[in-house]
């Protein structure tokens, strides 16, 4: 066995996005795709030697045989340890917890989300620092740097690893250990839920339905719920992780999870239904005939916080992305804790959550989490869901519409314009900031513009300012409408649309949200144009 010297050179478009460097299975197989990239992340990181790291992925396809490269990769960089997840899996969620809890230098996860698996579909890769949570923009600009001038990268010649035995061995002189991807986990979860009282509110004849998606929620979602809570056999569906997720498209919308809606929507409904995407990052919780949304879960945990043990003491504050509603705004007000506003993006919390500043965050992307590690987390908003229900003995759509009638409620819609145009995107983008400082005081769908800007974030704890991160368009009544491109889709660009009003008399909180909406709606497409720059009359995904 010995490292061998490979001559390379830049591969052009290397730039992680919102959350690690997505592409297309096809570009990742590619000679030297994956491994200057990685070669990039080592450089960028500077020394390795004798560091210990995690790695794992979502088990889609590619999985397997990039861990392989990235193990003799690492080896031949002088990484000290490997942690593997065994099989290759390791949720992102999972991977954080195994960071921070065996005080790791940092780990590599093989993801790419929610966006669909398979030969034909994407694959991504991320780093995450020794927080357990992706590396901030510093990091990731500085891989992207190295990896537009790589000249060479090392890998060892040592035959594949068996990374599906649970045991520790060593690669060409590097340590590995392929670890359970469930146990650390697990063991964090019972730390923070009240086990005994979601256990009994099951026995007493509650039902779940958990959608894994054919993703890598499943194999915690059958030990928690099923080992460990005793769910019946049949709570957790599609729970083996698939290289191509089974033909789902792994994302826990109503639009995609379409199967988990209609057993939620039938007379016979469990009481609780809930999805996680490819990686377990994401979660829907679902009542009966209702979906909450993420920015109304966001806000329904924060105000029953301190029903779940691991919280009891109360949250320091909440954070949530610009674009997520301001229900949680409002929760944070009546506990008289902050609420940070960061960009699109989980990596902006991790300064808030090591600084103490914030306890809880959330994104309007089905993002859910908690200081318990630095990623947002599917199974682990779930259980915050089940530990409210056991404790309150409400049902979902019970602690839904009584959270709306406290604190009013913010209706939502996200509209996505997928694959278009990307310069047809940018040049809708560019007339929309020119508009802006003409905007303040007019009106518009009814309501006065109060403030319109491109949002950028200062972050209180390290002084930094991220700019341009999203047009957002302020009402006088606290109403918004958001335009921002996707930072993680693979084709064309997407053009995400967010709508919100408040609405604070109880008596209109069932009004459907599209109709609640509408002059919003109509006003989004006008101003920005839409129809005429894209040639889109309609959205493609409407959330
Ligand atoms: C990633 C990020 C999230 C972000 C989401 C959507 O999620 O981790 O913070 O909200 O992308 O980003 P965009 O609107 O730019 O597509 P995930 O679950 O894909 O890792």
């Amino acid at each position: 066995m010995s490292t061998q010297t490979i001559s390379t050179q830049p591969i052009a478009g290397q730039k992680p996005g919102t959350s690690g460097l997505r592409k297309k299975v096809g570009v990742f197989q590619e000679p030297h795709y994956l491994e200057n990239f990685v070669q990039s992340i080592f450089d960028a990181l500077g020394d390795v030697k004798g560091k210990t790291l995690a790695l794992g992925g979502d088990g889609r396809y590619h999985n397997r045989a990039a861990v392989q490269v990235i193990l003799k990769m690492a080896a031949a960089n002088g990484v000290g340890k490997v942690m593997v997840g065994q099989g290759g899996i390791l949720s992102t969620p999972g991977t954080s917890c195994v960071i921070r809890k065996h005080k790791l230098s940092g780990g590599i996860i093989l993801s790419a989300s929610h966006n669909p698996g398979g030969p034909d579909g994407d694959f991504g890769i991320k780093y995450n620092i020794d927080n357990g949570g992706p590396a901030p923009e510093k990091v990731t600009d500085a891989i992207y740097a190295r990896s537009g001038t790589i000249t060479q990268y090392l890998i060892s010649d040592a035959a594949d690893y068996d990374i599906d035995t649970i045991g520790t061995g060593t690669l060409d002189g590097m340590t590995v250990e392929v670890i359970d991807p469930v146990a650390d986990y697990s063991e964090l979860m019972q730390q923070l839920f009240d086990f005994a009282a979601i256990k009994q509110w099951l026995a007493s004849g509650h039902r779940i339905r958990y959608d894994a998606l054919s993703a890598v929620g499943g194999p915690y979602g059958k030990h928690i719920f099923e080992d460990l809570l005793g769910t019946p056999e049949g709570s957790v569906v599609n729970g083996e992780p698939l290289e191509d997720f089974g033909g789902h498209h792994p994302d826990p919308n109503p639009v995609y999870a379409t199967d988990l809606i209609a057993h939620l929507d039938a007379a016979n409904a469990p009481d609780l239904g809930a999805a996680s995407d490819g990686d377990a990052d994401r979660n829907m919780i679902v009542g009966h005939k209702l979906v909450v949304t993420p920015s109304d879960s966001l806000a329904i945990i924060a105000a029953h916080a301190t029903l779940a043990p691991g919280y009891k003491q109360g949250i320091s504050g909440i954070a949530r992305s610009m674009p997520t509603s301001q229900a949680a705004d409002v929760v944070a007000r009546a506990l008289g804790v902050p609420c940070f506003e960061t960009p699109t993006g989980w990596k902006f919390f991790g300064n808030l959550l090591d600084a103490g500043k914030a306890t809880l965050c959330g994104e309007e992307s089905y993002g859910t989490g908690s200081n318990h590690i630095r990623e947002k987390d599917g199974i682990w908003a779930i259980l915050y869901w089940l530990n409210i229900l056991a404790v309150t003995g409400k049902s979902v759509n019970q602690i839904v519409t009584e959270h709306w009638a406290k604190y009013g409620r913010h209706f939502y819609s996200r509209h996505d314009y997928e694959g278009v145009d990307t310069d047809a995107a940018n040049k809708l983008m560019d007339e929309l900031r020119t508009k802006l400082p003409q905007l303040v005081g007019t009106q518009l769908a009814h309501r006065k513009v109060k403030l319109a800007d491109d949002f950028a974030y200062h972050d209180p704890v390290d002084g930094s300012t991220t700019q341009k991160q999203g047009v957002r368009i302020i009402f006088e009544d606290g109403a918004r409408l958001i335009y921002r491109l996707s930072g993680t889709g693979t084709e064309g660009a997407t053009l995400r649309v967010y709508l919100e009003s408040y609405e604070a008399d109880a008596a209109r909180h069932a009004t459907p949200t599209q109709e609640a909406l509408a002059d919003l709606i109509t006003t989004s497409r006008d101003l920005a144009r839409i129809a005429p720059l894209t040639g889109r009359t309609e959205p493609t995904v409407v959330t």
